[in-house]
Parts: structure tokens; sequence; C-alpha cells
């Protein structure tokens, strides 16, 4: 899979309309596992058309909101690779990964990237690595810098299935994950970054609705533009 597989698109009439940008990065997955779609990416299409349109509640909150959608491959080490050379060519405000979880049935915001790949089926490009690190001079495990806490209160108001997650697994989702939140750490440490699992939305008894997951992601915005430090809610997993 090679850069041509990214599709880039910045709405023009809003970059043109306000003074100051904030690009979000949004990126989705293609199908994997011999699936025929893969619904981060149809949710992150829906967001970036509610953006074009100044739809998104994060546009009504703050002011320069603009969607910059990528399309990345289940690829170890491709899938991180492009994502961290969009970010260093858009040099966004945010930067936000959605990945399908089949078998879930909330919204899944990420709490922690393992620096681990243990790939129980072949990667797109045919990889299985197994107990290797993502890189070896790497933390063993990194923390998402989004307002997980604040998004996760105000999603769950609105009526949308949401919990906190403390592993995003160790395969490509959590790959990106991780090496997102290493590449800021030495780069960009005021970028906030983090990874959002969705269940399967083309499932006929879906949990939640593809417009369900674009409110969950434009309220995780709204609250992750915020430079206050995330709630202190008592959120905590007990297992
Ligand atoms: N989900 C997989 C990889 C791509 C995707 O959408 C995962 O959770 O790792």
């Amino acid at each position: 899979m090679n850069f041509n597989a990214i599709d880039f698109h910045v709405s023009r009439r809003q970059a043109g309309a306000v003074a100051t940008v904030h690009p979000i990065l949004v990126s989705a997955f293609e199908p994997f596992g011999g699936a025929q779609r893969n619904p981060s990416h149809d949710v992150v299409q829906e967001l970036t058309r509610r953006a074009e349109r100044g739809q998104l509640s994060a546009q009504q909150e703050h002011a320069g909101v603009v969607v910059v959608p990528v399309l990345l491959p289940v690829e170890f080490s491709t899938a991180g690779q492009l994502l961290t050379r969009a970010i260093s060519e858009h040099r966004p405000a945010l930067v936000i990964s959605v990945g399908l979880a089949a078998g879930t049935d909330t919204i899944r915001l990420e709490r922690v990237g393992l620096n681990l790949r243990d790939a129980r089926i072949p990667d797109n490009a045919g990889a299985q690595p197994v107990d290797e690190p993502i890189t070896a001079e790497g933390e063993s495990a990194l923390f998402s810098t989004l307002r997980l806490k604040a998004a996760g209160e105000r999603i769950a108001a609105a009526d949308i299935p949401v919990s906190l997650s403390l592993s995003a697994g160790s395969y490509v989702c959590n790959d990106l994950l991780y090496t997102v939140l290493h590449h800021l750490g030495r780069q960009a440490p005021q970028t906030r970054a983090g990874f959002v699992h969705v269940p399967d939305l083309h499932a006929a008894d879906a949990p939640v609705t593809v417009g369900q997951a674009v409110l969950a992601l434009d309220l995780l915005i709204c609250e992750s533009l915020s430079e206050a430090p995330d709630t202190a809610a008592q959120l905590g997993a007990l297992h």
C-alpha cells in the first residue's frame, strides 16, 4: 500500500473563511481480516462531510475547525509512518484515529498504547509479528493525551454507549496509537492525540449508529481542543 492510498481533503471554503485554521487530523482504516468494509471509514467520511457543511458542535465551540481525513492501510509500521508523515505536513491541532473493534458494544475511548506487536491474524501485507516491541528504545506504554474523561461524560450524556478502555489490543490499531504518541511526545508534545475503537456499525444488531459515532467524535474534538487538563471524573476501572 503506498502513499496514494491516503485521501487528504481540506475544505477550502472553511479554510478561506476563517483567520486561524485548526486542522484536526482524523484517520480511518481500510477493511481487514476478509471484511468488505471498515466502519471507521464511514464514520470519518461522515464527520468530514458534516465539517464541510459547518455542522459540527466543535465548529460552534471553536473557530477554525477543519477536519483532514486520512485513510490508512491495516499494516504494521506503514500505518504509523503514513500518519506521522501527515502530522508533519499538516501540523494539526489534534490527531484522532478511529478503528473497528468487532464484538464490542460501546464507543471505546482508548487510554493506553503499548509498545507491543502481537498479531493474531496477518495484517493486510501478510505480516504477523509476535511479541515484538514497536520501537526497541521506546517506553513500555504511552497514554492518550485527549481529554477522554471530559469527552466520555459528554458522550454518555448524549445517550451514546461509551466506555474508557485500558487496551487497544496488540494489533495495528495499538501500533498506530503508540507510534503517534511516541512521535508527538518527541516532536510536538502540545498536540493532543488518541484512538477511538467503534463497534461493527454495519451489523444487523449494531449497538451504535454511524450518526452516534460521528457525534461522539465531534464531542471528543470539542473537549480535546480545550487546553484545560482532563476532568477528574471517577471513571476508573475496577477490573
Ligand atoms: N481495527 C484493527 C486494525 C484496523 C481496525 O480497524 C485493530 O483494532 O487493531
